[in-house]
């Protein structure tokens, strides 16, 4: 054993520390949170998809019994309106001023434009249905392609419904499609959906004696308590942002919402907590939405199935504003455009363009679920052009496993991977084309694949590309390791999860270290009030970048703790390692100290080395040099019933690879969600307004989630292809099923539906649609 590595804790499938509280009732979300005095504020919401405020009448609301005060877009005195955190460098974004309450014009069905404050939770819902506001409808333009040719302006002073246009590509594209014999182009269409958590949004500010605390269903406590202080004009050291127990994001909590900002103020002006809930349909509304995406793509290959170029052109339904990533979410997904192949030549042209909906922002996968479903599906129609089988069209074209670390043509370096042993790994998993074989009679299957990378990890102010292109901000993390004088470990992080298990994963990381069991490392996150400063969870980016930073902190302690050891055994440092739970000198093993006798040695400092400061606790700052490129494959076997369309998937199978694996039944459970969020996707939900701009499917009755009856149970296997990123050598997985599953379902149906003389469809594809495309071809 070396003196950083024990008992295996790492690699072991412990269950979640985190699930009892969970299971038994006892976590703390943002609903069980009150605190004395507490209002309660509910927002007034515009019915009308674009429409100009002629007036608002608050007076009745006002007199409602309980009623405190009610607000409207002309009162909240902001420093600045809400966010948007990134524009891509050197790109004009046009971004329209987006404030908590509307001030003049409403854009989309949901836009606040009042609050009401009141004493008890269910009288400020009425009292705001009697606030009058007078709307004088403007002409609604909710289909992406039409708002793109120039129908009705959703900002009309902007002149155009374009937001921004901008290019990502590497290599020669025109002497990659002169090169090619074949050309294939389709429409591909990436549905808009929801993040759909559990767990509603909530929030509870609580501004006295000058400070604010804020407690938020956020996956972003730090960035809410720097926008909080910037919009507010307060101080940052007295803004504290809390994220309590949070049941589930899944992208949609990563934001900066009007609600945080206005219940904040709110709360100043009235020296009071102010609490609000949102209900199901209010989210539904106003949390924001992802994916709704038009791509236009070509993709150009030799005779023999040599892919020469892939171009891309994303029309991106933004919404009515944009939000803190909007105009990013594209540029994620053109990042790995390429996929898993060896591409001389790859473009993405992306517009950015307004409608009146309810804005999009990042949807777990955020841009990479989209940019695999263009490439996996091109790969199965370009298969099918070349008459080629499309695992060997897959095979001609992976990148070299023994050319990594791989430079794409984007210039993005891709880290490490073994794309054949990831599809072998899968392929001996299952005989998909047997099960596909057994079809009852009258029904049709379908085999469906997809390979794929994706990056995480996030290290963006590293990467630019030929074409000079480079997300600006570094995102490091940060953590903190305490040993405290019983032995027990507090690790505070500055990553937020909320469901992804964390809190178990990262006390495994520190428990391995330092010979303790992780059941004594508590892991403490969501606070900016403990702990430094963080960047929270999203982007499958906590284990490569916080656990690395836990990794680092703890490797500080572990330095210390040798010295402290050494000193006091008279060896030297170098000869002590960590031994069955004990830091002993090298051969000695009987004589050594544990990480709690150690820790009681450093707080009472009556023998430490010359000038040692007291203390067992470390702080480290990790800032990745590049991203980290998890991959995998994926199949699935569906069932069509060409009498009704309805789809069934009756096997799904998924060979991932994220690295090491710091806990496999975490990473199981993380592979499971993600493939259901995408057969979701792929088969049910979809967030559709009507023409008017109604929100059509505003509840879970008509957004149509998977339930487990819907999907089988799933056969998983891993490849573990360490990342010479970061020195776990792991990559993400929280995302990973999502962006995997909606082509390999797609490429399924398509499959399933051949015989017929159905080579295409989009998503989603429920009976309906299963069934037009079904008569279509007979026709
Ligand atoms: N893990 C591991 N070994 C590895 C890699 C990861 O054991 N080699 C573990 C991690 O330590 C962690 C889990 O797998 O316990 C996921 O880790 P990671 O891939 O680093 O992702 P994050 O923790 O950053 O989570 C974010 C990711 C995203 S972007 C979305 S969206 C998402 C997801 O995670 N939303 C979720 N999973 C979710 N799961 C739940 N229950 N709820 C959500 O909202």
């Amino acid at each position: 054993m070396s003196a950083t590595a024990d008992k295996s804790w790492v690699g072991q499938p412990l269950k979640r520390k985190e699930d009892p509280r969970l299971i038994m009732g006892r976590a703390r979300y943002i609903d069980d949170i009150n605190v004395t005095g507490q209002l309660w504020a509910a927002f007034v919401r515009s019915p009308e998809a674009h429409a100009k405020i002629t007036s608002i009448d608050t007076s009745e609301a006002k007199a409602f019994p309980g009623v405190q005060a009610v607000f409207t877009g002309q009162d909240l005195d902001l420093e600045a309106p809400l966010p948007m955190a990134w524009v891509p460098p050197g790109v004009e974004v046009k971004n329209p001023p987006h404030w908590p309450l509307a001030k003049d014009e409403v854009h989309h069905v949901g836009d606040p434009v009042a609050l009401v404050i009141g004493t008890d939770r269910y009288s400020v819902v009425d009292a705001a249905q009697t606030v009058f506001v007078d709307y004088e409808p403007l002409p609604v333009v909710v289909d992406l392609e039409q708002a793109y040719e120039g129908g009705d302006l959703v900002h009309a002073d902007l002149g155009t419904n374009q937001c921004h246009e901008w290019t990502l590509g590497g290599g020669d594209l025109e002497a990659g499609f002169n090169a090619a014999e074949v050309v294939v182009e389709r429409r591909i269409v990436n549905h808009r959906t929801a993040g759909a958590a559990i767990e509603p949004r909530g929030v509870l500010a609580d501004y006295r004696a000058g400070s604010l605390t804020l407690t938020s269903s956020t996956q972003v406590p730090h960035f809410l308590r720097l926008f909080l202080a910037l919009q507010l004009g307060i101080s940052e050291d007295r803004v504290r942002a809390i994220a309590p127990e949070v049941g589930g994001g899944f992208g949609s909590k990563l934001q900066i919402y009007g609600e945080e900002i206005a219940l904040a103020w709110a709360s100043r002006k009235l020296e009071r907590p102010i609490k609000w809930v949102e209900s199901r349909s209010e989210g539904m509304l106003a949390t924001h939405h992802g994916r709704d995406q038009i791509a236009y793509v070509k993709i150009g290959a030799t005779r023999d199935g040599k892919i020469t170029a892939f171009h891309t052109k994303i029309l991106q339904d933004l919404g009515a504003y944009l939000m803190l990533l909007t105009p990013t979410i594209p540029s994620l997904g053109a990042f790995v455009m390429s996929g898993v192949y060896d591409i001389p030549a790859v473009q993405t042209d992306i517009v950015g363009v307004f409608t009146n909906k309810m804005p999009t922002d990042a949807i777990r996968g955020a841009g990479r679920p989209e940019a695999t479903h263009m490439i996996e599906m091109m790969i199965d129609q370009l298969a099918d052009e070349l008459g080629m089988d499309r695992l060997e069209l897959r095979r001609k074209n992976f990148i070299d496993p023994a050319s990594f670390p791989h430079e794409t043509a984007l210039g993005i370096v891709y880290d490490s991977g073994d794309y054949p042993k990831a599809l072998d790994t899968l392929l001996a998993l299952d005989d998909f084309e047997a099960i596909k074989a057994q079809a009852p009679p009258g029904k049709l299957r379908g085999v469906g694949y997809s390979t794929y990378t994706e990056i995480c990890g996030l290290a963006p102010s590293r990467v630019t590309g030929p074409s000079g292109f480079g997300l600006q901000t570094g995102l490091w993390e940060s953590a903190m390791v305490r040993v405290h004088i019983t032995g027990a470990v507090t690790v505070y992080t500055g990553t937020s999860p909320h469901g992804q298990g964390l809190e178990t994963t990262m006390a495994q990381i520190v428990a391995q270290r330092l010979g303790c069991d992780p059941q004594n490392v508590e892991v403490i996150h969501g606070d900016t009030g403990t702990g430094p400063q963080g960047l929270g969870t999203y982007g499958s980016r906590s284990t490569a970048v916080g656990g690395e930073s836990v990794a680092r902190a703890t490797a500080k302690v572990v330095d210390k703790a040798r010295q402290i050891v050494a000193h006091q055994l008279e060896a030297a440092p170098e000869d002590i390692e960590l031994i069955d739970g004990k830091f002993a000198v090298k051969g000695s093993p009987d004589k050594g100290m544990t990480i709690g006798e150690i820790a009681g040695a450093a707080y009472i400092p009556e023998n430490l080395p010359e000038g040692m400061e007291p203390g067992l606790e470390e702080l480290a700052f990790y800032d990745p040099e590049n991203f980290v490129f998890p991959f995998g494959a994926h199949a699935c076997v569906v069932e069509v019933d060409p009498d009704t369309g309805n789809v069934d998937v009756i096997k799904y199978a998924a060979v991932d690879d994220c690295g090491p694996a710091i806990n496999p039944k975490i990473i199981d459970g993380q592979v499971h969600g993600g493939i259901v969020h995408a057969i979701g996707q792929a088969l049910f939900e979809r967030i559709h307004y009507n023409e008017d701009g109604q929100l059509v499917t505003g509840n879970f009755a008509d957004y149509a989630l998977p339930s487990a009856a819907d999907v089988p149970s799933f056969d998983l296997d891993r490849t573990e292809t360490p990342s010479p990123v970061n020195s776990l050598g792991v990559k993400g997985i929280g995302e990973a099923g999502t962006i995997a599953a909606s082509p390999c379902i797609t490429n399924a149906v398509i499959d399933a539906l051949r015989p017929l003389g159905v080579s295409f469809i989009n998503m989603p594809l429920g009976p309906q649609r299963v069934w037009e495309a079904i008569q279509e071809a007979k026709a």
